[in-house]
């Protein structure tokens, strides 16, 4: 890749160096001698930005000469995480910054650390965008994408007497090294006002409107070969103050426009299970995606000028429903502004959207009331009217988009789009049969899958650099790129030699851990132990409940025969739960009770633990997952669509312990069933379970181990200063349980011995997690893209043979 150097520092041998003390110097003011952490932070930062900008610069102009079809992918959310050393390593600048850093005294790591971790989301959907950034920049599609530059991301999480408090998070306290403010791409965004309707043809006045600003971060893909640009619009007021007003001394009235503008982009909302209903949400939404839509428009019209031809320039992918009013909106702006006829506008805009689905959950699924959204976007809803009246008179027997007083957001995304995907084969088998299945008799060629991936750089060559090496010396450096390379590892299965590298490896990483969760929370753990993690946000569909009741009735078996012969675990956890779902809250402080009475328990210290550390975040699961032995995948069958954690611990070697959920289905296929520990309902057998009347009761009626666990719970073993404490979690599981935890909970049990057990028998248990490792290369995102810009964007590559 290209690299400017300065003509003045041409005869310089070592260059990063002179580039971070250059940066000290004129872009923070300060030298070696009075640098701060944050100054070195952001100095290190600064240099490898530079050192992205030429690619990145090249790529944005051949897309534009080219006159390459692009991938607009509209997101609500990027959960993404530090980025020192993922640009470093995209970049191949890994030991290069580590030794520039190093010889000017100071300690990469602790430099590395600094950095706050971009949380501009809540967890799976926003780190697959993520991802997606990634994987389409290394695999050289031009692309953009487009979401919020949340002022706070997802609050920081603490524990309180074991239950959790929400403070606000604050990663742009201090300046964003990585982003382009550029004050110059600015769009108005209207809401509320009214509709003027003259001679067939509308026109909107909104009342309040604010300024979209952009901000840009490059994006560079594997070995900086290409790179896209992540847009993120921040709000501001369009006039800043009223200075009539404040020279009144009216200074609420002044600041009255400058309201709206900050509270737009103040906070990214914390809630991926219930819609909220709120405005500002709502606003948030047409915000972002209105900005999105003009920034499109005026690319595609710098170098066309014929409407029509858009969907031959840009493909605008809706991930989930918080975009979709992207389609009323192009149409709203084709109608109103170009004059189209309603109907080749809606066949305009659909050609040019597609949907992902990422949950069936139904409370998860957004429905806005018609008067809210009739308020706040007028033209919108009566466009939105017309599409339901196009869809009705092609297609009498439509599922309604106005339904109830409501808007659903769901069908209004799906009418609205060419194809719509789910992200894992039976997630998308179930969309087929239940949410859509009106719709998809309706439409039998629109519901594609996608199985979800994650990027192998950020998630292997990153967070674990003892298996990378091994691996690399193995079979070249070429998986980072090509992860299906990694099937050459299975011949190593028998290799017992290979095997231990492969453990020692992974034994590097837990001791790595061990020494964290000592500092961090206190708690003494032993590498030797099964490390058994499950992190992922807290829901009782994933089931972290099972879990602990499960490490309860371990830790019972343990008690009833002290001297047996046990094989000792570490139970770790790790998730937020929405601040407003009081049933997940309990549940973490269930488990924070039970880690207290258990881990000062002399009889079983040594044999069973519980680590719960708090906040986890991106950060934490680049140490968590390379240390993990056993996957905690057990959410109930039909409910997780798809899971992207369960491919990162597989990548790294461990093993699940899971139900046929989600695309826990496709990873059992791809590493072989003989090394997945598999249990639970499937999710025909869920559905059929739940019709019986009262399966909760009758299931734990059959379960004396459940029923003691249930009984210490209630008798306040666990929480002896309030034992009412958790009578309603324990009622909810005799009287409804509508996660079937009662169904799965001993098949769960009986796994988890078995898992114990072939822990013990430590070569095989290295094959196994070696057989992991190599079965998994499919789930790269490299994958998935591919298959979203054949299926779905019919875009291609503007790096030579990357999509063939
Ligand atoms: C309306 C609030 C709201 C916000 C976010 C509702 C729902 C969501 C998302 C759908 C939640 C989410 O992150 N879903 C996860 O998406 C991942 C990526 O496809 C999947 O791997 C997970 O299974 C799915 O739960």
């Amino acid at each position: 890749m290209a690299r400017v150097t300065r003509p003045d520092r041409q005869d310089r041998t070592d260059p990063m160096k002179e580039e971070i003390l250059a940066h000290l110097r004129y872009s923070l003011g300060k030298d070696a001698e009075h640098a701060a952490l944050y100054d070195w932070r952001m100095a290190l930062s600064l240099s490898l930005r530079d050192r992205m900008v030429d690619s990145w610069y090249q790529s944005t102009k051949a897309s534009y000469t080219g006159h390459k079809k692009r991938v607009y992918y509209l997101s609500m959310e990027f959960l993404i995480g530090r980025l020192i050393e993922d640009v470093a390593a995209n970049i191949g600048l890994t030991d290069e910054a580590r030794a520039a850093v190093t010889e000017l005294g100071q300690d990469y790591d602790i430099l590395v650390h600094d950095e706050p971790d971009a949380a501009l989301g809540n967890g799976g959907l926003g780190r697959l965008a993520a991802c997606f950034m990634d994987s389409l920049a290394t695999l050289g599609i031009p692309a953009m994408g487009y979401g919020i530059r949340y002022e706070h991301g997802l609050f920081e999480q603490d524990f309180v007497e074991g239950q959790q408090i929400e403070k606000p998070e604050t990663w742009l306290a201090q300046r964003h090294a990585w982003e382009f403010e550029r004050p110059e791409v600015s769009y108005k965004i209207g809401f509320g006002g009214h509709v003027q309707h003259h001679e067939g043809k509308a026109k909107w006045h909104p009342h309040e409107t604010v300024l979209a600003t952009a901000f840009d971060t490059p994006v560079v893909g594997w070995q900086g070969r290409w790179g896209n640009t992540l847009r993120l619009w921040s709000a501001r007021p369009q006039k800043e103050f009223d200075l009539a007003s404040f020279n009144r001394g009216d200074y609420l009235a002044a600041s009255r426009s400058e309201a709206l503008a900050r509270t737009i982009c103040r906070v990214l909302y914390p809630d991926d299970t219930t819609e909220s209903g709120k405005e500002l949400r709502l606003k948030q939404e047409y915000f972002f995606t209105a900005a999105s839509i003009h920034d499109l428009l005026r690319r595609f019209f710098i170098d066309h000028d014929d409407i029509r031809a858009l969907p031959d320039a840009a493909a605008i992918q809706l991930n989930d429903t918080h975009p979709a009013i992207a389609g009323p909106e192009l149409v709203r702006i084709l109608v109103d502004i170009h004059g189209l006829e309603m109907a080749e506008a809606i066949e305009l805009a659909r050609r040019c959207l597609g949907y992902t689905n990422h949950t069936l959950l139904p409370e998860a699924l957004e429905r806005w009331p018609e008067w809210l959204l009739g308020r706040v976007l007028p033209r919108h809803l009566e466009i939105i009217r017309s599409i339901e009246d196009s869809q009705q008179s092609h297609h009498p027997d439509s599922p309604r988009i106005l339904d109830h007083g409501n808007v659903n957001m769901g069908e209004l995304a799906f009418i609205m789009a060419h194809k719509v995907n789910g992200v894992s084969a039976l997630h998308t088998d179930l969309v087929k049969s239940t949410v859509f299945a009106d719709l998809h008799r309706i439409h039998p060629n629109r519901i594609v899958n996608q199985t979800n991936g994650i990027t192998p750089r950020r998630w292997l060559y990153e967070c674990n650099p003892a298996l990378s090496k091994l691996i690399t010396r193995e079979i070249g450096d070429a998986w980072p790129a090509d992860l299906d390379q990694l099937s050459r590892l299975r011949d190593r299965s028998g290799d017992h030699g290979f095997l231990q590298e492969f453990m020692a490896a992974k034994r590097v990483n837990k001791e790595r851990l061990s020494n964290w969760v000592q500092e961090h929370c206190g708690i003494a753990i032993d590498p030797d132990a099964m490390f058994d993690v499950q992190i992922k946000r807290i829901h009782e569909y994933k089931r972290q409940l099972m879990n602990i009741l499960e490490t309860i009735a371990f830790w019972n078996e343990i008690h009833a025969n002290p001297n047996g012969n046990w094989t000792p675990r570490v139970k770790i956890f790790g998730g937020k739960a929405a601040p407003g779902y009081h049933v997940a809250k309990q549940i973490i402080r269930l488990i924070n009770d039970v880690a207290g009475v258990l881990n000062n328990d002399p009889v079983t210290k040594d044999l069973l633990k519980i680590v719960y550390p708090p906040n986890y975040n991106v950060t934490m699961a680049e140490m968590l997952i390379p240390a993990a032995d056993l996957s905690e995948q057990i959410s109930t069958a039909g409910k997780e669509a798809s899971g992207t954690g369960n491919m990162k611990f597989a990548l790294n070697g461990a093993l699940t312990i899971g139900t046929l959920d989600g695309a826990n289905v496709e990873i059992r296929d791809h590493v072989g069933p003989e090394n997945f520990f598999l249990f639970g309902l499937t999710a025909a057998e869920v559905t059929e379970r739940r019709s019986h009347h009262g399966y909760a009761r009758a299931a734990i009626e059959q379960s004396p181990r459940m029923q003691k666990v249930l009984a210490q719970i209630a008798e306040g073993r666990f929480s002896p200063e309030e034992p009412s404490r958790y009578h309603d979690l324990v009622g909810n599981l005799w009287d409804h349980d509508h996660f079937l935890v009662s169904c799965d909970f001993d098949t769960y049990f009986d796994m988890q011995r078995r898992a114990d057990e072939a822990f013990t028998q430590t070569s095989s248990w290295a094959a196994m997690a070696l057989n992991n490792t190599a079965g998994v290369g499919w789930f790269s995102s490299d994958r998935t893209i591919r298959g979203y810009a054949r299926d779905i964007w019919n875009v291609g590559s503007a790096i030579d043979g990357e999509l063939e």
